[in-house]
């Protein structure tokens, strides 16, 4: 039977829209996609940028005006990987296109504007997913198995960091390509929005919501230029956030992400204790996750290190042979995959903009929760 096409959009040509654009293709060549992307156009503002992407990944048309790309009929879905303060609009004007929707994270600059892209997306009943990449690592993915399962039991802490070093210089300007992550106005928050909302995601798909977190944010460099306008202009994104957190489950939480870790340049890792047995992960060792079951005979009891690259761990039969790793850009392949395989078996791809509101509530009451000093409620 003929394949059924996938028309695709793409909006944005900066580091996601390449993860996007690598996943688009690679997705179909290892998975058995029951549809074929066509990469039909790129959209950006720039049009030299959006030229040489539509060259380089093979999009057969550009277009600059995001607008003229959501009224084109032949396409179906639009996936946007521009910066986050266009998300709302864009993503609201194409479910009421009828067009499914793809979108980078974190879904809205804040929790009001997730609510209406959701309201948006349900109403037009139109397929929608967000690309909270790292729940696709293969080692993560087999946590979540383990977990659910039972292999831990009743779990009792979540621990979680992210942490970067790219911002410590005092001359890097705000705003502009890349840079718009600096610049509350585009972006809504720093690295709470930015990277905290990874690790939220990653936590609330492993051990289940988060009910109440008390959370303090700091801005070390107070002034920086603007790289749009040229005038110094304060800074307002919170560039280190820490929070504490109780899941529904009654389970504690500590969560930190910061841009001000000298030496790490994307230190994500996390740990999971449970009442048999523990977890924890490493996205510099992505392929490992290490295991420790107290069931195991006591003199040989440890924690063992598990190379989650054979034919039975998640996803890995579709790539090499066993042993062989896989890296970063898989996550994006083989979430792009799960979302081709959702349109035909009609189960939502996870995240949908309703998963992602939720990590957005959770991110506004750790903001919320740094100003007012108190414990703030995540659910709402
Ligand atoms: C920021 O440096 C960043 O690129 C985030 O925007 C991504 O979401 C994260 O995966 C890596 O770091």
């Amino acid at each position: 039977m003929a394949r059924k096409k996938l028309r695709i959009g793409l909006i944005g040509y900066g580091f996601m829209g390449r993860t996007h654009s690598n996943a688009f293709h690679q997705a179909g060549r290892f998975f058995d996609l029951k549809y074929t992307p066509e990469l039909i156009a790129v959209c950006g503002r720039d049009q030299a940028n959006a030229e040489a992407h539509a060259a380089n990944w093979g999009f057969s048309s550009i277009e600059t005006d995001w607008r003229k790309l959501i009224e084109r009929d032949d396409i179906d879905l639009i996936d946007i990987a521009a910066p986050n303060n266009v998300h709302h609009d864009i993503a609201i004007a194409a479910a009421e296109a009828g067009k499914m929707v793809m979108c980078e994270k974190p879904l809205g600059r804040n929790a009001a504007e997730s609510q209406a892209m959701v309201a948006a997306v349900e109403k037009a009943g139109v397929a929608n997913m967000v690309w909270y990449n790292y729940r696709r690592i293969p080692a993560i993915t087999l946590a979540k198995q383990l977990i659910d399962a039972g292999k831990l039991g009743r779990i009792y802490h979540y621990r979680a960091k992210f942490l970067q070093d790219w911002t410590i210089a005092d001359d890097l300007p705000q705003g502009g390509p890349g840079l718009w992550r600096l610049d509350a106005d585009v972006a809504g928050s720093g690295v709470t929005g930015d990277l905290l909302a990874h690790c939220i995601d990653t936590a609330m798909w492993l051990n289940g919501p988060i009910d109440t977190v008390s959370g303090t944010t700091e801005t070390f460099i107070k002034e920086r230029m603007h790289s749009l306008t040229g005038n110094v202009a304060p800074v307002t994104i919170d560039d280190a956030s820490l929070f504490m957190a109780r899941f529904d489950n009654g389970s504690l939480a500590t969560f930190e992400a910061t841009r001000y870790a000298r030496g790490h340049k994307a230190l994500y890792t996390l740990e999971i204790n449970g009442e048999h047995a523990s977890i924890s992960w490493d996205l510099h060792d992505l392929n490992r996750i290490e295991y420790f079951d107290h069931a195991d005979e006591s003199q040989m009891r440890g924690w063992r290190s598990i190379h989650v690259t054979d034919g039975d761990h998640p996803y890995m039969d579709k790539w090499w042979v066993p042993g062989l790793s896989i890296g970063y850009e898989h996550s994006f392949v083989h979430q792009f995959a799960d979302f081709v395989a959702s349109l035909s078996s009609k189960q939502p791809a996870m995240p949908n903009f309703r998963d992602a509101l939720a990590t957005d509530l959770v991110t506004d009451a750790v903001l919320k929760s740094a100003k007012s000093g108190k414990w703030e409620n995540a659910h709402k």
